[in-house]
């Protein structure tokens, strides 16, 4: 081990304690390494000698004292030994039941071997005995969990499925590609033809990015998470589930309005859903993943009937109407306060934490399900799950965003009954915005490849060449904002920063009271104020909202070797985020001749808020507002979305909230 001088422990603890990275220890860089290894390739069978031989020659049955919690490993084992478990190569969709549980399985033997060396041992051992798709998600959600695993990068999703991210046409292009061993850069285009206007806001659905947050945010707070067993508390997680889709709603409705779109319609349990859609992508084995025709009708599935989620949606619109919802135990659980928003959340989605399942129903994931199985709703063609049913690719579908306007409207139903903020909750004594000034507001389309690797089956006769797909993406020029603050005295003043529309599909200017619907959350963080004339600069690539491109595997690769082989240190964040919306998607795209949006900035007393003693700027990982915290109560005690969570007052500006209207403007390219 190498001793570190003593200035630089000062330096590394304070880095530490602000939340960024620091030189990780032999140990993590080890275990980095290990399990970028383990996640390669995961369709085939593990090519590192190491991790097989530990595979094979790892006995589970005799390490279950090894285990905090030996059940979930006896049961993986029994399930294994009976050959009953979802086979390799078969499609894992969390929204099964039975794919469910086994996963659940061997997420809990990760979670609960007691140290690093069996948690190895046991991934090497499932690497090649349990179904791909159970292993990843199982081992990414350990990874992410285990006090051992802390600040380890997991592969970015459309590098370990590619199938999932690019479709059919560039995946039959990489095979031809690789079969020539030439390196190639195939383009993909977007699903549709110019025929259908929900293309024009395709390139914002089947973002890779974006899914790949949608994708983390579930493995962050997974809705099968028993908190009680595990002993993490996922705070606010029931209230997350709420904003962070609210808030993807809210963005592609902006979208949608600068493509010439009105805002997403809801959709409704009897009646037809008007646009089809034709996802262009295969999964690796399997098939094709499912269409839909326009004008196709809900079905009943075996086990999920139609008039049931009418019921479930009367239950959960009664128990709103009365603010409250009635527990298993038959007791009232009130809602006529901010918690309220906790409980539905976990209602609806639902969460392990639904106080009564049987009664209200899965509303939100038998949605997920009745959309993924709709055109074989009786299995007659043994079809496979359609993009609803896995979270990477669930957005492609515009019925995705109808489907959670649906639900987000309840969460409104619930929201407009809760009474407007008062001038107590919104105005700051002696706090006062003068300006905002931001400058200029660009987006534009780019190019970006993302590496097929993975995607393509390993041949003994033909090396691996550099295959990639070439897909358009927005992004924004980077910007500065500055805020200028009058402020009495000093205070600790947290920052909230929204844009919104400025007016409807039809052109009419639009109520606040309405815009507070479509306000997106572009930025929050906690500055200091001083007594006078304060100017606050912030860049749109410090918001908390987003996180930056994810390093690829290769890089990470690269930089774990070099660690290893002792030349370059391996700087890890033991906070590091995966879920987090792309800081390119920060802004909506503009128009060529100019859009404008307005923009408000709201200051407030965090001292007022604050949940916890760490530094006010702590970072937390990055992407704090849709994403939360791991292992920390979120930060701040507002009801997220705050001010615009609320039907707006009679009063509702006050010195400490400032409007403006900002105008984007898209660049062709
Ligand atoms: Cu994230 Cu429906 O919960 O997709």
């Amino acid at each position: 081990m190498k001793l570190i001088p003593a200035c630089l422990v000062v330096a590394v603890c304070i880095a530490y304690c602000c939340g960024v990275s620091v030189p990780a220890d032999s140990g993590l860089v080890v275990r980095q390494y290990e399990i970028l290894k383990l996640l390669n390739k995961v369709h085939e069978p593990n090519r590192i000698k190491e991790q097989i031989e530990i595979g094979n020659s790892f006995d589970l049955s005799t390490a279950l004292t090894g285990f905090k919690n030996p059940n979930a490993a006896k049961a993986l084992l029994k399930g294994y030994k009976a050959g009953s478990l979802l086979p390799r190569g078969s499609i894992f969709t969390l929204f099964n039941e039975k794919h469910r549980s086994e996963m659940i399985l061997l997420f809990e033997t990760f979670f609960y071997a007691n140290d690093w060396d069996l948690l190895f041992k046991t991934a090497c051992w499932a690497r090649d005995r349990i179904n791909e798709g159970q292993f990843v998600y199982a081992l990414s959600v350990a990874v992410l969990h285990r006090s051992d695993t802390h600040g380890i990068v997991l592969p970015p999703p459309y590098e370990i499925y590619p199938h999932l991210f690019v479709n059919s046409e560039v995946i039959h292009a990489a095979y031809k590609a690789k079969m020539r061993q030439e390196p190639a850069i195939v383009r993909m285009n977007f699903t549709g033809t110019i025929k259908n206007p929900e293309q024009r806001v395709a390139y914002l659905g089947e973002d890779i990015g974006m899914n790949a947050h949608h994708a983390h945010w579930h493995m962050d707070f997974p809705f099968w998470w028993k908190e009680h067993e595990y002993g993490i508390h996922k705070d606010r997680k029931g209230e997350l589930f709420y904003y962070m889709h609210h808030q993807l709603i809210a963005r592609f409705d902006l979208e949608r309005l600068s493509n010439n779109l009105p805002f997403v319609e809801p959709l409704s349990w009897d009646q037809k859903i008007a646009n089809g859609f034709y996802p262009q992508t295969t999964y690796r084995v399997g098939g094709e993943f499912p269409a839909r025709p326009d004008n196709y009708a809900f079905h009943d599935l075996e086990n999920i009937k139609i008039k049931d989620m009418i019921d479930y949606t009367r239950r959960i619109r009664e128990a709103i109407a009365q603010q409250a919802v009635i527990t298993k135990s038959g007791e009232y659980f009130y809602l006529n306060d901010s918690k309220g928003i906790e409980v539905l959340g976990d209602l609806m989605e639902p969460s392990f934490d639904s106080k009564h399942p049987e009664y209200y129903g899965a509303l939100h994931n038998y949605g997920h399900i009745l959309l993924g199985q709709i055109t074989d709703p009786k299995g007659k063609f043994n079809m496979p799950p359609g993009v609803m049913e896995h979270f990477e690719t669930a957005t492609r579908d515009p019925a995705f965003f109808r489907l959670h306007k649906y639900i987000d409207n309840l969460f409104k139903l619930h929201k407009d009954l809760l009474p407007s903020y008062s001038k107590e909750e919104l105005s700051l004594d002696g706090v006062q915005i003068e300006d905002v000034q931001i400058d200029e507001l660009t987006t534009y389309f780019e190019d970006f490849d993302i590496d097929l690797l993975n995607a393509l089956d390993d041949t003994v006769e033909l090396e691996d060449v550099e295959i990639k797909a070439r897909v358009r993406r927005l992004n924004h020029k980077p910007f500065n904002f500055k805020i200028e603050v009058n402020s009495d005295k000093e205070y600790t003043a947290a920052v909230r920063v929204y844009i919104g529309p400025k007016y409807d599909w039809f052109g009419q200017e639009i109520t606040l009271d309405e815009k507070r619907l479509y306000m997106v959350e572009i930025d929050k963080f906690v500055t200091k104020l001083t007594a006078g004339h304060n100017n606050i600069f912030r860049k749109s690539s410090e918001s908390s909202v987003t996180i930056p491109d994810r390093e690829t595997t290769k890089v990470l690769h690269k930089k774990v070797k070099d660690a290893l082989k002792n030349s370059t240190p391996l700087l890890v964040n033991k906070d590091v985020r995966h879920c987090g919306y792309p800081g390119r998607l920060l802004l909506p795209k503009g128009k060529i001749e100019g859009m404008p949006f307005p923009l408000y900035a709201i200051v407030t007393d965090f001292e007022q808020e604050k949940v916890n003693d760490l530094p006010f700027d702590y970072d937390y990982g990055g992407s704090i507002s849709y994403c939360g915290t791991l292992g920390h109560k979120y930060p701040d005690s507002k009801p997220m979305g705050y001010p615009f969570d609320r039907p707006i007052g009679r009063e509702f500006y006050y010195p400490n909230m400032f409007e403006k209207d900002v105008v984007i403007t898209h660049k062709e390219s």
